[in-house]
């Protein structure tokens, strides 16, 4: 009765599911910038969650098509081809093959993986623009930009390098300083050159497009902050909030460069799309050209309003995704995404993960050492989404330790997940002569019941949480659900009551009934641990059907919940392994590479073209004697003005107690002046004084960012001039 219970209720379920669901999906993952390897946090942001919630849309027989492709524009690409010394084709023609294939290896299954140079890419992208353009959306501008006369060119930011008005570091890049962290803009530069010919740059007048996103700031605000408050995640809302709270500005949507796509207009030349603008056009081109492949339409999927479109992406990407480009489609009479779900980023190791600086598992790197190396590396494929999954960012900035892994692969997936399978196979080739076994309803306890249900639970709470893109708690589930299969089979101990044996040394048929049940229950649950693993570690579970001798069509996810997957009396192959264990050598091994990878580079390069804040690694170890010469005090701002053709900086006054100091301090991009009266900072007080933009400066404040990139002041109950230690 409980049984019919249980299946009526999953029917009624199952209907009103399929009443609520949209029509087709669109999935997305960011387009990685092919200009040189990915690392496994990249994986862990955008690709593997999509492939997650993808392979699950696909297991339900839903429309969906999953998109994705290099963004081969921009000065990542050329800054990336000056270092080479080759030209800006030859990089993404070589990073695209990487990426591309990178990919496929770790099992992320696009539907196509396309590329921003592809002619339809240029044409759709183009074609996006005049609409824009003739309607009337966008503005033309004219501004000074910095310009390299040598070279006849205009300068993006990071052409400009010069010395850090902070820290003095005579690298800093126009965009930021990589020895300090700073954001700078060009201005704020000391003797500011163009890396191209190595000449102090010139200011010329020059005139672009520019999307005015403060017309849209209610239509965003509506959007965003109305009708998406209870359903994105709040990382997300917290940074769209702060942007359109701080006020949105027009947008210049075109550059002077030569790379790029060309701005379709006669009066246009040498001026090609802004990156950003082309770039999330991708997504759009990428699903003409799959559509071509497959003889489909494409138009639906971004004009019908029942297509669920969703973004992933990373979190240093959600102003374009949530902002500027639904501000795109919106003009353009396109569908605007349901969902953007971001992640945080995953550090390694106690630091930021960065390709630059050495510090970070390259995707690449990973297949080479641990996929492509041995037979079996299928199971390296697995073990590492497993990881990355348990422990993605979802909430909030997260850590992948080589310990960690093996702790993970070792104790979950070898231990439970594993472990389960193969003494379930194991066993019913012993006990059950390699076949599954009937089911004797008269025997049948509540353990049986209970197993059930927990199938049952487990299919529905997966759901959930793969549709609210929980995708931790949701693999959490299903190694639950084994966990809770080793538990039954231990409860039921059948090698045990196999020992109740008649004359002839064989177990009673009582016994043997007692045998059958278990291991039956257990065969169906493997069966279903297939189905509930499939959309994560895909591989495992193409394994898992090959043992039981079924086709990949029981991977379906209305099979899930099931207790009558494996026929009776069908006999199955041996067990094999799905996993291995990492050995204590291997996670030694990876700790010394890494460290290895990133002295040597730091050694070798000038900062590189990948910003990062953290730069602590890069600052030669101090002795605590230099350190104790630091004098730190707390103040109070009592004034702040901003500081005259410095779009960084501010004047600031702060009382320390026993005296009142002058400031000059890189913040101005963070706060408005007239806000942080008031606020407590730290000052180095003892630091000589230097003259920034002519304003002497007695100190510098300290403050540290948050996970939004946001500065944080120092809690208001600390009295002014307490010392810091
Ligand atoms: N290529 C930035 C990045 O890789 C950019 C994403 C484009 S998505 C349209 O972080
Ligand atoms: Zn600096």
């Amino acid at each position: 009765m409980l049984r019919v219970n249980i299946l009526l209720y999953a029917l009624i379920c199952g209907i009103f599911a399929k009443m609520n669901q949209p029509k087709r999906y669109l999935i997305t993952s960011a387009l990685p910038y092919a200009n040189g390897p990915k690392h496994i946090g990249h994986l862990a942001g955008a690709y593997l969650p999509a492939d997650i919630y993808v392979r699950y849309l696909r297991a339900q027989k839903r429309d969906v098509v999953f998109v994705c492709g290099s963004d081969e524009h921009g000065a990542a690409i050329t800054i990336q081809a000056m270092k080479e010394q080759t030209t800006p084709k030859a990089i993404v023609d070589k990073y695209h093959a990487l990426l591309e294939s990178n990919m496929n290896d770790l099992g992320i299954s696009f539907d196509i993986y396309h590329r921003t140079s592809a002619q339809i890419h240029h044409e759709t992208a183009q074609e996006f623009f005049t609409k824009l353009n003739n309607n009337g959306d966008l503005e033309l501008q004219e501004s000074e930009q910095y310009f390299d006369e040598a070279a006849n060119t205009f300068l993006a930011d990071r052409y400009i390098t010069g010395t850090c008005p902070i820290c003095s570091y005579d690298k800093a890049y126009g965009d930021q300083c990589e020895k300090c962290g700073t954001s700078l803009s060009p201005e704020q530069l000391i003797h500011p050159k163009s890396t191209l010919s190595g000449n102090p740059p010139a200011k010329k007048k020059t005139t672009h497009w520019y999307l005015p996103l403060n017309k849209h700031e209610d239509f965003l605000r509506k959007w965003i902050l109305e009708t998406h408050q209870s359903d994105w995640k709040t990382n997300v809302l917290g940074q769209c909030k702060s942007w359109i709270d701080a006020g949105l500005h027009p947008r210049a949507v075109t550059r002077d460069l030569e790379w790029g796509v060309k701005v379709p207009l006669a009066d246009a030349e040498g001026k090609v799309l802004y990156v950003w603008f082309d770039a999330p056009i991708g997504y759009i081109s990428a699903t003409k050209q799959w559509a071509i492949n497959n003889n489909k339409d494409w138009k639906p999927y971004w004009e019908d309003k029942e297509t669920k479109l969703i973004h992933f992406i990373g979190k240093d990407n959600i102003v374009f995704h949530c902002i500027i480009f639904p501000v795109m489609l919106q003009l353009h009479g396109n569908i605007l995404p349901e969902n953007v779900p971001s992640n945080e980023f995953m550090n390694l190791e106690g630091d930021k993960m960065s390709t630059s600086r050495g510090w970070s598992i390259e995707m690449d790197e990973y297949i080479t050492d641990f996929v492509k190396k041995e037979n079996g590396g299928d199971m390296m494929v697995d073990a590492l989404r497993y990881y990355l999954t348990a422990i993605a960012p979802e909430t909030k900035d997260s850590e992948f330790t080589w310990k960690g892994f093996q702790d993970a692969l070792n104790s979950e997936l070898v231990s439970i997940f594993g472990n389960f399978v193969n003494r379930t196979f194991v066993l019913m080739h012993k006990l059950c002569n390699g076949k599954v076994p009937a089911f004797h309803n008269d025997i049948a306890d509540d353990a049986d019941t209970a197993l059930l249900k927990n199938i049952l639970y487990t299919k529905e709470t997966v759901e959930t949480n793969i549709e609210q893109y929980k995708f931790r708690d949701a693999l959490f589930e299903v190694i639950d659900l084994s966990r809770k299969g080793n538990k039954y089979m231990q409860d039921k101990e059948p090698w045990i009551v196999a020992k109740q044996v008649d004359e002839n040394g064989k177990p009673t048929a009582a016994a043997q009934k007692q045998i059958d049940n278990c291991l039956h229950h257990c065969l169906q649950l493997c069966a279903n641990l297939a189905v509930l693993i499939n959309p994560f570690l895909p591989l495992t579970a193409k394994k898992m059907c090959y043992m039981m001798k079924v086709v990949d069509k029981i991977l379906e996810w209305e099979n899930a919940g099931k207790s009558n997957l494996l026929s009776i009396g069908y006999s199955l192959r041996a067990p094999e392994l799905l996993f291995r264990k990492l050995e204590d050598e291997e996670v030694k091994q990876q700790i010394e590479k890494l460290q290895a990878k990133s002295k040597k580079l730091m050694e070798n390069t000038t900062p590189a073209a990948e910003p990062t804040v953290k730069t602590v690694v890069s600052k030669e170890e101090i002795q605590f004697d230099d350190f104790a010469k630091i004098d730190l005090k707390t103040g109070t701002i009592v004034a702040a003005e901003k500081v005259e053709k410095a779009d960084k900086l501010l004047k600031l006054l702060v009382d320390l107690g026993s005296e009142q100091r002058s400031i000059v301090s890189g913040i101005a991009l963070h706060f408005q002046p007239e806000n942080i009266i008031g606020q407590k900072v730290v000052v180095v007080t003892n630091l000589a004084p230097r003259k920034m933009r002519g304003i002497e400066s007695n100190g510098m404040i300290l403050m540290a960012e948050n996970n939004n990139g946001k500065l944080c002041f120092v809690s208001s109950d600390v009295v002014n001039g307490s010392n810091v230690s």
